[in-house]
């Protein structure tokens, strides 16, 4: 099969052809045919390709798959997709040789990179080609060598062009010196990531040229009547109005869905059945990660409740869910107790609900068990962007703080140019309580009210703002609220041990994550990357990180070389992690010691919003 002669996706936009994708990942009916020509590795086991101890020779090349009835070239590390898991042991010297196969002419070169994600390290072993190295050519190599200084589970993946899109990432596993603080008989690692058929760049050229090009699904005449006998005839019109003023539909979940990408599981689609064996009474620990370039998944086991115990490789107090929502880079491990069935389904949805992939737990291999339908798909409430105070067009914030009467009549009617008739109250719109309160409070003057970078005025990049953003910290998430599952928040994740700096932080810094949906444009407070100065940190100094989100999208933000340690509501030290998730309308701070000196990669992990801007260089000097 000559992939270089491959000539690209045009079949892939004819209707059918979308069609017959969506059909494939909602219906889970998807062939997982795990052809991997080089390799024995079997698409429906456990066992993935392990290297263990000190030393690493990482070939980076092409290797042909096939998830949906299409051979297509993925870039894979030493034949396997995801690559191959790598368990370290901390307090080791680690010597990774990553060697440059790809071949000329590949959709995926001609460089590549391997970014350690959540690893401290020196700055030149990060792996960000411009920052960090210059990358690694064809033909060569290139010797990553450094102390490792932690334990957990992690990731690696490529930041090198649309690599990490193409198939270019893997798990990693390091073992601690000192016994855990947990119990469990044995684990498995569970890698979580989005396919696509497409040659990543093309696909990135379709978000720019159509960025709704996945949000297909409309509301209806029957929605509209429903929604008309629910809230009254006013709301509803008013209600649709925002929306169509927003440029976009309350179902605007995802960029990118299961219309375009097929799910997988360890490298396994949903009809491979990945399974992962038990015994009955034995812990079991799952180490889940999500490897995904653009899809958060709700995960659960029906039947079976999960204890969280590390989130980004770091021990937490132990927390019992059913459920818990896993963003873009984000680790999860939790400690499960099959028994009283032969088998269960682990069950990850994407969070707009256009897809999942699932596998099975199992006291042997060809089990399976009942795999449960999709959730409803989430309606955006205007709660969810901060209390409907989402202001359109790069209106002036000053001057709409300035109105004496910011109440919500006057937010309706800026919204819509229907004077909001009484009949609107909070609930018809959607409201929640918490949203109410910050609502009250904004009416004691304009104090409360969110401001705003200048550089987001009259930004032909920023369509929108959010006004009364909260940290949100115990909310599930949309989608996810009041489901009759416990469900994980991150106001549920406490480290077990205490701020390890232990300094109040000196100066704050704040960053509003900003962007335009129509035009596929992502950035921080309005400046993409080519035009925005570094954050300057100064060596040794404590300092407080604080994000608004004033985009409809979830964006979890990765600082690399070092911690970001998430605050609660009164400002304390409540846990650590490497990607801070973003949902919209959010606003979160979390404290960093720039103890790293150098370059260092600060950016959003949804990676086609990284690579529309969302990024900055953080320089620590002395
Ligand atoms: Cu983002």
């Amino acid at each position: 099969m000559n992939h270089r002669n491959w000539n690209g996706d045009d079949a892939l936009t004819l209707p059918s052809r979308r069609r017959f994708v969506q059909g494939l990942a909602a219906g889970g009916a998807i062939a997982g045919l795990g052809l991997w020509p080089r390799t024995g590795w079997a698409s429906n086991t456990a066992t993935m390709p392990t290297l263990t101890g000190t030393d690493f020779d990482l070939h980076v090349g092409e290797t042909l798959v096939n998830y949906t009835g299409r051979t297509r070239p993925a870039i894979t590390i030493n034949g396997s997709l995801p690559s191959p898991l790598l368990r370290w042991k901390e307090g080791t010297t680690v010597n990774l040789r990553v060697h440059n196969g790809l071949p000329a002419g590949s959709i995926h070169g001609p460089d590549t990179s391997i970014h350690w994600h959540g690893i401290l390290l020196p700055a030149n072993m990060d792996g960000v080609p411009g920052m960090s190295f210059d990358g690694i050519r064809p033909g060569e190599a290139y010797q990553y060598r450094f102390n490792v200084h932690q334990a957990g589970t992690y990731w690696y993946h490529s930041h090198s062009g649309f690599q990490e899109q193409g198939g270019l990432y893997g798990p990693l596993v390091i073992d601690p010196i000192e016994p855990e603080p947990f119990a469990f008989d044995r684990e498995h690692v569970v890698m979580l990531s989005d396919w696509t058929d497409m040659d990543p760049a093309k696909l990135f050229a379709r978000l720019k040229k159509m960025a709704s090009h996945d949000n297909t699904y409309q509301r209806t005449v029957g929605d509209f009547m429903r929604d008309v006998e629910r809230e009254g005839m006013p709301a509803t019109v008013a209600d649709r109005k925002m929306w169509g003023q927003m440029r976009m539909t309350p179902t605007d979940l995802s960029d990118v869905n299961g219309n375009t990408y097929t799910y997988l599981l360890n490298g396994t689609a949903a009809l491979g059945n990945w399974t992962g064996i038990f015994k009955a009474g034995e812990k079991v620990r799952l180490r889940l990660i999500n490897g995904s370039a653009m899809t958060y998944f709700d995960v659960r086991i029906p039947g079976l409740k999960m204890t969280v115990v590390a989130a980004d490789g770091q021990y937490v107090h132990p927390v019992t869910v059913d459920e818990l929502r896993i963003a873009v880079a984000e680790t999860y491990d939790v400690i499960i107790e099959p028994s009283g069935q032969d088998a269960y389904t682990l069950f990850a949805q994407d969070s707009a609900r256009t897809g999942y992939v699932s596998g099975t737990l199992a006291v042997r291999e060809g089990l399976r068990a009942p795999i449960p339908p999709l959730d409803p798909r989430p309606i955006l409430s205007m709660a969810d962007m901060g209390h409907g105070g989402m202001m359109v067009g790069g209106h002036d914030m000053g001057a709409m703080a300035a109105k004496p009467a910011m109440d919500h009549a006057a937010m309706g009617h800026d919204m819509s140019p229907t004077p909001a008739p009484p009949a609107i109250d909070h609930a018809a719109m959607g409201h929640d309580m918490s949203a109410m309160s910050a609502m009250q409070g904004m009416d004691h003057g304009a104090g409360s009210m969110q401001a705003h970078p200048a550089s987001e005025t009259d930004n032909p990049l920023v369509d929108m703002q959010t006004m009364a953003p909260t940290s949100k910290l115990d909310d599930p998430g949309i989608g996810l609220r009041d489901n009759g599952r416990r469900v994980l928040s991150y106001a549920d994740l406490k480290s077990t041990f205490a701020d390890p700096d232990g300094r109040e932080p000196s100066r704050t810094v704040e960053l509003h994550l900003t962007g335009h949906m129509e035009k596929f444009a992502w950035s921080f407070d309005g400046i993409k990357f080519a035009q925005a100065e570094p954050l300057r940190m100064t060596y040794g100094e404590r300092l407080r990180i604080v994000l608004v989100n004033d985009t409809m999208m979830s964006h979890p933000i990765h600082l690399h070389g070092m911690w970001s340690d998430l605050e609660d509501d009164a400002g304390n030290f409540q846990v650590r992690k490497h990607t801070i998730d973003m949902p919209p309308g959010s606003k979160r701070s979390y404290r960093v010691r720039a103890d790293a000196l150098g370059r260092w990669a600060y950016h959003c992990h949804m990676f086609f919003h990284m690579e529309a801007g969302m990024f900055r260089e953080v320089r620590v000097e002395e």
